[in-house]
């Protein structure tokens, strides 16, 4: 009996110094983990590109204080993402996974209330409207927005089921700033309008449309281009703004119908070729 307690003993040492050693393991100074920090700083500016950092911060904006999300297990992306501010509502919001989804699953829209906008025990109502639902490929999930939502700071509840019946729950933030839109091109004069895929960059890279306007993008560049709705690289938030592979002289179309905040990025440039289209 006393040798048994001794092995048992002696194992459960050997099994700490295995956990502190790996703990303390020197890690590799070439790839520094992001984090939420970096996601909070990088956003934004690439959401806002070059026309809309331009514009001096408006009071609203400086109120917005993002707060740390909690993600749930499985959890890969979000549209729109944590720490971003819109000029215009979402028209959904996509949440994207690396597990199948059950149907248990759900989405909450808040706004955050009280004196410092960012009390999360003070949320408003739910701007959600129908119910959240699941893609045909169970990877995601998705509520559509009130457009007529507030400017405001929103918190986004949700709990992601799996189908072994567990589910988790998290949640992120996001910014609605109607002053914003100010800072976009303005084409709601035009039924038609086209962006050019040059150097790298959509030009315009956030434009401001009617209701109904057909987007025309044309690759004016060598290299290959596309035109992807977010998040990279799930794709998710608008389904039909997703454009096969663009060479020289390809054109791509899309008709918006519905207001809100489109963003959406290259594929093969991701982190730098960005492009927002506000749909009124
Ligand atoms: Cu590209």
């Amino acid at each position: 009996m006393n040798k048994t307690w001794l092995f048992f003993g002696v194992g459960v040492v050997a099994l700490l110094v295995v956990i502190a050693a790996f703990a303390l393991r020197p890690t590799t100074p070439t790839a520094p983990a992001p984090t939420v920090e970096d996601e909070l700083q990088s956003e934004p500016a690439g959401l806002g590109q070059a026309p809309l950092t331009e514009v001096s911060p408006t009071p609203a904006a400086s109120l917005v204080t993002f707060g740390t999300p909690k993600k749930s297990a499985h959890f890969e992306s979000s549209t729109p993402a944590h720490g971003t501010t819109l000029p215009a509502p979402p028209i959904n919001v996509v949440l994207d996974f690396n597990f199948d989804l059950a149907p248990q699953s759900f989405i909450a829209i808040e706004r955050n209330g009280g004196d410092n906008g960012n009390a999360r025990d003070a949320l408003e109502r739910d701007y959600g409207m129908d119910l959240t639902t699941i893609d045909a490929n169970k990877l995601s999930m998705r509520r559509k927005m009130d457009p007529s939502a507030p400017d405001g700071l929103y918190t986004v509840t949700y709990q992601a089921c799996w189908p072994d019946g567990s589910c988790h729950d998290g949640h992120f933030q996001f910014a609605i700033n109607r002053t914003k839109a100010s800072a976009a091109l303005d084409l709601r004069g035009q039924s038609a309008v086209t962006v050019n895929l040059k150097d790298i960059a959509f030009a315009p890279p956030v434009i401001r449309i009617r209701q109904g306007t057909r987007v025309t993008w044309r690759n004016d560049d060598s290299v290959e281009h596309y035109v992807n709705t977010d998040a990279h690289p799930s794709h998710t938030y608008f389904l039909a703004q997703n454009s096969r592979a663009l060479k020289n002289g390809d054109t791509y179309a899309v008709t918006f119908s519905t207001p809100g905040a489109y963003p959406y990025h290259c594929s093969a440039h991701a982190d730098t070729m960005r492009g927002l289209i506000l749909v009124e």
